[in-house]
């Protein structure tokens, strides 16, 4: 079975879904965003995770058509949430650094959002490490993103490279403590010290902060204690389709 040539017609086979998993504030418990997470659903292997697709889909390229279909989709879903009431619902979207490095990738941003009428202050990029790596070819399109009103968010931080002095430089509004801090923060001490540090930092920065990966109601509060923003895991819920979203969010409101 070859993934490549699956992978070339998954979208226009309609194998790929969104998942959406929901962020929720730590103290208020209320819902204030969800992250988009790919799901592809293949007619032969079934569900195939995207740690097995995503880095293919990078070196084939095939990543570029993938990555707008994955930020239009995400943002007519949320402008329908939107439109539902849910005005202040934060939308986050996974940027594969091939995509950022698009001579035409804010464009196609701009493009997305008119087209789908999702305002850019409802649209979150998540950006990695990887990413921010060349600040010089990185901030100026950041910084066009910003202009825009589009929000920016650094994911899985702490596991990458990037030196702390481009938390200065970059117009970020958030920082997202990846998971392999947040898994053993009650039993390690440097975890936590980790865990902390990042917080603190944050708070100096005037960023928003995000703990991914909580499961237990021990690292929640944990998470509480410093006060850390918002959470992401399975604690509160799985990455789930659409419609099951939809519900929790008719049952957060
Ligand atoms: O979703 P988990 O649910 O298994 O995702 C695994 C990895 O795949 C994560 O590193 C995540 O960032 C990446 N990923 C998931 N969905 C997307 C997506 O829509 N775009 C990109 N570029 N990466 C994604
Ligand atoms: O984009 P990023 O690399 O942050 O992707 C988030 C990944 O974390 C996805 O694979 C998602 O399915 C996964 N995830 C979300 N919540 C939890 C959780 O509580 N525990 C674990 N182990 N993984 C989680
Ligand atoms: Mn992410
Ligand atoms: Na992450």
């Amino acid at each position: 079975m070859n993934l490549e040539i699956g992978l070339r017609k998954a979208i226009e086979n309609h194998e790929f879904e969104l998942y959406y998993q929901p962020q929720i504030g730590v103290n208020t418990g209320k819902m204030t965003g969800v992250e988009a997470l790919i799901r592809w659903n293949h007619p032969e292997i079934g569900l195939v995770p995207p740690n097995d697709f995503i880095p293919l889909a990078e070196e084939t390229g095939l990543i570029i058509p993938m990555g707008y279909w994955i930020l239009r989709v995400a943002s007519q879903q949320a402008k329908k949430w939107i439109d539902q009431g849910f005005d202040d619902l934060r939308m986050s979207v996974n940027i594969s650094s091939r995509q950022f490095q698009q001579p035409d990738f804010v464009a196609a941003v701009q493009t997305i959002l008119s087209e789908t009428g999702l305002p850019a202050k409802n649209l979150e990029l998540e950006l990695t490490e990887s990413i921010v790596q060349n600040p010089k070819s990185a901030l100026p399109v950041m910084e066009q993103l910003k202009a825009m009103g589009v929000k920016l968010s650094l994911d899985d931080f702490g596991t990458g490279y990037s030196s702390l002095s481009y938390l200065r430089s970059f117009p970020l509004d958030t920082l997202k403590i990846d998971k392999s801090f947040i898994r053993y923060i009650n039993e390690e001490i440097k975890d936590e010290a980790i865990v902390k540090t990042i917080i603190n930092m944050a708070h100096s920065l005037k960023l928003n902060v995000i703990a991914e990966g909580v499961e237990t109601e021990e690292q929640l509060s944990l998470l509480s204690d410093n006060d850390c923003h918002e959470f992401q895991g399975y604690l509160f819920s799985r990455p789930v389709k659409a419609d099951e979203l939809q519900e929790i969010l008719e049952n957060h409101k």
